[in-house]
């Protein structure tokens, strides 16, 4: 990866003195921010940067310009993190890996907890409730991010060689998975054989036989091609693909309040317009998969099996991450049933 974190550093620099130029109390200067994206172009991460640069674009009368960096320009998914915490970017999209750096983030990893409603999922991650909870602010903060907005790109669903519709099913399959310890114990507790894989390490991996099955949304199975290597498609709706945007804290800090308002119009108006987008995405790309792969989604008693294996890594989560994650995991549960009984009633 030398030539990639060379080729960053450049680009990088050459835009580092207008980036650097604080804000002041007068309003706006002219600012690039630099944002490092987990994904590829094309990918739900990518088109949320490109419509979050064109909304500040707007709003700030073209002083502030978004530059994004898909995945791979940076280095690797710890490379992104480490850069906006070091503020060489002022932002980035943290997801599973993150776990390493803000160990509550694994919240985003933690199954069964979730509405079986996409929507109520959405609006209890972008509430203030959720985001803009203590728990949540000092996780980030004590690594030297602010959290923006959590974006859901869209169930997660696992690929494999074999049907699996039974924790038997899962028994000994090694499962490739984000680096971390929840999703670990998570897919340990079911029977499989956990293995993590950098992302874009995962095709080779399938492909020879290094990992049997891997878990993603929809749309990352087809961008990345991971369908061409596995014949199964299985959707449990156990956990929706989750993304925090974060931004360097002192960064952060310093915005005026004019650019710091612009920013948060932004992440406001983006939370239902990449709903639509991440549903679209996942549609079409399922479409497109179908000829070549199997999908199949669990029925209610078969999740169930699932949910009876998960729910005791509710209390391992809460031993890794201590108040702040149970915290976390308390808002969630709480307005998630919060919100089902007022569409239920
Ligand atoms: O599996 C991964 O590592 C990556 N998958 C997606 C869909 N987004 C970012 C994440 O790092």
């Amino acid at each position: 990866m030398k030539w990639i974190r060379v080729g960053m550093a450049c680009a990088v620099l050459g835009f580092a003195i207008v980036a650097c130029s604080p804000d002041d109390d007068d309003g706006v200067r002219e600012q690039n921010w630099r944002f490092g994206l987990e994904e590829i172009e094309g990918s739900v991460q990518h088109e949320y940067a490109v419509r979050f640069g064109e909304i500040v674009e707007d709003l700030s009368e073209g002083r502030i310009t978004v530059q994004n960096f898909p995945y791979g320009q940076l280095g690797g998914l710890t490379d992104i993190y480490e850069q906006v915490q070091d503020g060489d970017i002022q932002l980035g999209f943290g997801s599973g890996f993150l776990g390493g750096t803000v160990t509550e983030s694994q919240i985003m990893s933690l199954h069964f907890i979730w509405s079986e409603s996409e929507e109520i999922n959405n609006e209890v991650l972008n509430s203030e409730a959720f985001l803009e909870s203590d728990a949540l602010i000092d996780s980030y903060r004590a690594a030297d991010l602010h959290p923006i907005a959590m974006v859901p790109e869209g169930w997660q669903v696992w690929s494999a060689n074999k049907e699996i519709r039974t924790p038997g099913d899962m028994e000994g399959v090694r499962i490739r998975v984000m680096d971390n310890r929840i999703l670990n114990r998570q897919k340990r507790a079911y029977g499989a054989d956990p293995t993590a894989i950098e992302y874009g390490e995962l095709y080779s991996a399938l492909q020879l036989g290094i990992a049997d099955a891997a878990v993603q949304p929809v749309f990352a199975h087809q961008e990345m091609g991971f369908y061409e290597v596995q014949d199964y498609l299985i959707n449990p709706r156990h956990l929706p693909f989750l993304a925090s945007v974060m931004a360097n804290a002192e960064w952060y800090d310093g915005l005026s309040d004019e650019a710091r308002d612009i920013l948060h119009q932004a992440r406001k108006q983006l939370v239902d317009e990449i709903h639509e987008v991440q549903q679209a995405f996942n549609a079409q790309r399922l479409e497109e998969m179908l000829y070549d792969i199997e999908y199949t989604e669990l029925t209610s008693e078969e999740r169930q099996a699932f949910i009876e294996l998960a729910i005791p890594v509710r209390d391992f989560f809460v031993s890794e991450t201590g108040e702040r994650g149970e915290a976390l995991m308390n808002i969630i549960l709480e307005e998630v049933e919060r919100l089902e009984g007022e569409q239920d009633g």
